[in-house]
């Protein structure tokens, strides 16, 4: 198992920063994700990674941080010596993932300074590399118990209740409904395409395997001669299919656009890319059964329509959910993910 992560009590240093009200001049934040607060929090004995997490996108902290210590000890087992490491989460001193301070909710893990996250591939090589990387998350997980893993986030890729969920922000505010006619009718024709995808899915036929629900290419960390080695963001790690994994990374590998592009009359979408994604992951992940080899050439038109529609919906709510850094953030992203999954529709 992988060491406790207890020794360094950099909890107790996180919280008299906090309580000092040096977070600012101590903790560089770092902007990257939606969703938490990222920090760089430099000490003499080392470099960590610090976040405050967003008890409202994940209210049930305990569970959500046990069951990353717990993927994290199993990859640290499977992975072993190898090409492969996973996060250091650190405890506390009583052995705890997280600390609760006044109402908030912090994490600590290592840096990870000899790695580097990229928002773009440069090369073939490291597409594969990332291919093998995600299906190699997925095998090393394989021998958790699924009945017991807890769901950070209920139905966090299920269509129908993403859907459910836009129908409801739409009679809240018919008046921006008819404005947006022409992103709902496209996300109409979308559902269509993607429909046997969707009956595969909720008939139970596909098999339920811990997959990681976030898979975007920045989620993972490469070396210097550009080899994944690192599968970050560990919050919706959960049972669910390997269609959300290949989805959610060809979403973002393939097109030559950051997600949030506006101009998406110029978005184009790298085929090639997805067909060596595809082959790379299947060839690494062995144990995938032919009932899921078949949808995942559709899967990215799943996950680019299922964000399209998540973006759409926050933006009739009023950016509640996702961190937004203009007005009309969100529907620049829900245009460009129903755009990303029409071209990826086109090519199946
Ligand atoms: C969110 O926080 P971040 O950027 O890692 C979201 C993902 C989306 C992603 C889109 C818990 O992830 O589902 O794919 O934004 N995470 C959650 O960029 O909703
Ligand atoms: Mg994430």
């Amino acid at each position: 198992m992988q060491d406790q992560n207890t020794d360094e009590n950099v909890y107790g240093k996180l919280k008299e920063v906090l309580q000092t009200n040096k977070g600012s001049s101590m903790m560089q934040q770092i902007n990257q994700g939606h969703i938490h607060r990222s920090y760089r929090f430099d000490l003499e004995r080392g470099s960590y990674f610090v976040q405050q997490i967003n008890d409202l996108v994940f209210p049930d902290v305990y569970p959500l941080m046990a069951q990353m210590q717990k993927v994290t000890a199993t990859l640290s087992d499977y992975y072993g010596e190898g090409h492969y490491e996973t996060l250091d989460l650190l405890l506390t001193n009583d052995g705890v993932p997280f600390l609760e301070w006044q109402g908030q909710y912090w994490r600590i893990f290592r840096f990870k300074d000899h790695l580097k996250g990229f928002e773009r591939l440069l090369s073939r090589q490291m597409l594969r590399s990332a291919a093998k990387a995600y299906a190699s998350f997925v095998g090393g997980l394989t021998n958790l118990d699924l009945q017991s893993a807890f769901e950070p986030i209920m139905q966090f890729h299920d269509i129908s209740y993403r859907l459910m969920q836009l129908q409801d922000a739409k009679w809240k505010n018919p008046e921006l409904a008819t404005t947006l006619s022409l992103e709902i009718m496209a996300i109409d024709e979308l559902i269509v395409i993607i429909s046997p995808l969707t009956v595969a899915l909720q008939s139970g036929e596909l098999p339920v395997r811990m997959v990681h629900n976030d898979t975007k290419i920045n989620n993972l960390l490469f070396d210097e001669s550009q080899e994944a080695r690192c599968v970050v963001d560990l919050d919706t790690v959960m049972p669910g299919s390997v269609v959300y994994d290949v989805g959610d990374a060809l979403r973002t590998i393939c097109s030559n656009l950051p997600e949030d592009a506006p101009l998406v009359d110029q978005l184009i979408i790298d085929e090639e890319a997805a067909d060596i994604f595809i082959d790379a992951y299947q060839i690494e992940a062995g144990w995938l059964e032919e009932g899921e080899r078949k949808w995942l050439r559709l899967s990215p038109v799943y996950m680019s329509l299922i964000m399209g529609v998540r973006f759409l919906t926050d933006y009739f709510q009023g950016d509640v959910y996702f961190h937004t850094a203009r007005t009309g953030h969100n529907l620049d992203r829900a245009r460009n993910q129903i755009k990303l999954a029409q071209l990826f529709a086109d090519r199946t």
